[in-house]
C-alpha cells in the first residue's frame, strides 16, 4: 500500500510482524496509548477556554469538579491501559509510586509495564505553547501471573520495546518506535483518524540549532559553558541558532526535524539534572537513536544507566550525532 494515506491503524496491523514478540500485545497497547491520546487532545484544545468553563479546583455548571490537565491527562492514559487487559504495571511523573494492573481475572497476567509523563511542559498550556505526553514500554521481568516489582520498573533504556510522544501543538503528533525506526502520525482532528505523516524520521547528523535554558548559564558545569561558548562563535556554519522553548517534547520534536542539539545539564540547582531518567530522558534516547541520533548524561549513553529508583534525574544531552559527541568532547575536556 502506498505510505501516502496510510492510517496508524493501518501501519500497525502491517507492521505487526516487525514488533518484538508480536503477540500483539504490543500493537494493542500503541492502540490503548493513541485513543488516550484523543482523549486528551480534546481536553487540551479546550485550554484557553478555563477562565470561561472554569479554572481548576472550580465547580463547573454541571456541579463537576474541574481538573488541572495534567491530572486530566494522567487519569485517562491510566484508565485507558487498566481497561485493556495488557498492561500489568504503570508508573507516572504525576504518582508517587507505580501503579499494581492485575487485570479483570486478578491473575497478573499481562507482559508490559508502562512508564509515562502524561503531560509534560504543563506549565506552558497557560501560555497555548505546545505539550506533550512522553512513554516508554518494557516486558515485565518478573514471572507472569504475579504482581509487578520495582524491578519491573528499573530496567535500563536499553531494554524499552517501545518509546513515543504525542505533540498537542498546532497539529496533533503521535512519533513513536518499537525499535524500527521512528515515525509520525498527525491526527486529523475532524474524523479522529491519524495519518503517516512523517515516515522514518532521521535526526541529520549534523544540525544547527541548541536548546538549553541559558538563563541559567552561571550554574553549568565548565564543559557546558564551553560547547556554548562554541555553538556562538562566528567560525564555519557557526554561530549557530538558539531555539528553546521549555517545553521538551517540542524542543525535541523540532531539533529532530530540523537538526539540534537539546541540553538540560546538571547544574548547581540541578545536580542530576531536572529531566527524569524513566519517562522523560529514556524514550526519548530510544526515539533520537533510532532516529539516527545520540542520548548522552555528557559523557556517557543515557540508554546503559541503571536507574535506581523511580523518579530519579539526569543530565540529558540529545539529538544530532555530531553535536552530542562535541558536547561530549568539551565536557570531557572541562571533566
Ligand atoms: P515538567 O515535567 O515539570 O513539566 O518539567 C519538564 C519540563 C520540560 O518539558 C522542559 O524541557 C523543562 O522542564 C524546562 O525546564 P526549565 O524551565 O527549567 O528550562
Ligand atoms: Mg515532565
Amino acid at each position: 500500500m502506498s505510505k501516502k494515506h496510510q492510517t496508524l491503524g493501518e501501519f500497525i496491523i502491517e507492521n505487526q510482524q516487525a514488533f518484538p514478540y508480536s503477540s500483539g500485545e504490543l500493537s494493542r497497547l500503541i492502540n490503548s496509548i493513541r485513543l488516550a491520546a484523543k482523549v486528551v487532545n480534546h481536553e487540551v484544545n479546550k485550554a484557553g477556554l478555563v477562565d470561561i468553563t472554569g479554572a481548576a479546583g472550580d465547580t463547573n455548571v454541571q456541579g463537576e469538579q474541574q481538573q488541572k490537565l495534567d491530572v486530566y491527562a494522567n487519569q485517562k492514559f491510566i484508565q485507558t491501559l487498566t481497561n485493556r487487559e495488557i498492561v500489568c504495571g504503570i508508573a507516572s511523573e504525576e504518582n508517587d509510586e507505580y501503579i499494581t494492573i492485575q487485570g479483570h481475572n486478578n491473575d497478573h497476567k499481562n507482559k508490559y509495564v508502562v512508564l509515562m509523563d502524561p503531560l509534560d511542559g504543563s506549565s506552558n498550556i497557560d501560555v497555548n505553547v505546545s505539550v506533550g505526553t512522553i512513554f516508554s514500554v518494557y516486558r515485565r521481568v518478573t514471572p507472569v501471573g504475579t504482581p509487578v516489582t520495582m524491578e519491573d520498573f528499573l530496567q535500563p533504556g536499553n531494554l524499552q520495546v517501545a518509546a513515543g510522544y504525542i505533540i498537542y501543538g498546532t497539529s496533533t503528533m503521535l512519533v513513536y518506535t518499537t525499535g524500527h525506526g521512528v515515525n509520525g502520525f498527525t491526527l486529523n482532528p475532524a474524523i479522529g483518524t491519524y495519518y503517516l505523516s512523517h515516515p522514518n524520521m532521521k535526526f541529520s547528523e549534523d544540525g544547527n540549532i541548541y536548546s538549553i535554558n541559558e538563563g541559567n548559564y552561571a550554574q553549568f558545569p565548565q564543559g557546558v559553558k564551553d560547547y556554548l561558548k562554541y555553538c556562538q562563535a562566528d567560525e564555519g556554519d557557526r554561530p549557530y541558532t538558539s531555539r528553546y522553548i521549555g517545553s521538551l517534547v517540542s524542543d525535541i520534536h523540532r531539533n529532530m526535524i530540523k537538526g539540534g542539539i537539546y541540553i538540560y545539564p546538571s547544574s548547581s540547582k540541578y545536580p542530576d539534572g531536572k529531566l527524569r531518567l524513566l519517562y522523560e530522558c529514556n524514550p526519548m534516547a530510544f526515539l533520537a537513536e533510532q532516529a539516527g541520533g545520540k542520548a548522552s548524561d555528557g559523557f556517557k549513553r543515557i540508554m546503559d544507566i541503571k536507574p535506581n529508583e523511580l523518579h530519579e534525574r539526569a543530565p540529558f544531552f540529545c539529538g544530532s550525532k555530531n553535536m552530542v559527541e562535541k558536547a561530549e568532547e568539551f565536557m570531557q575536556k572541562a571533566k
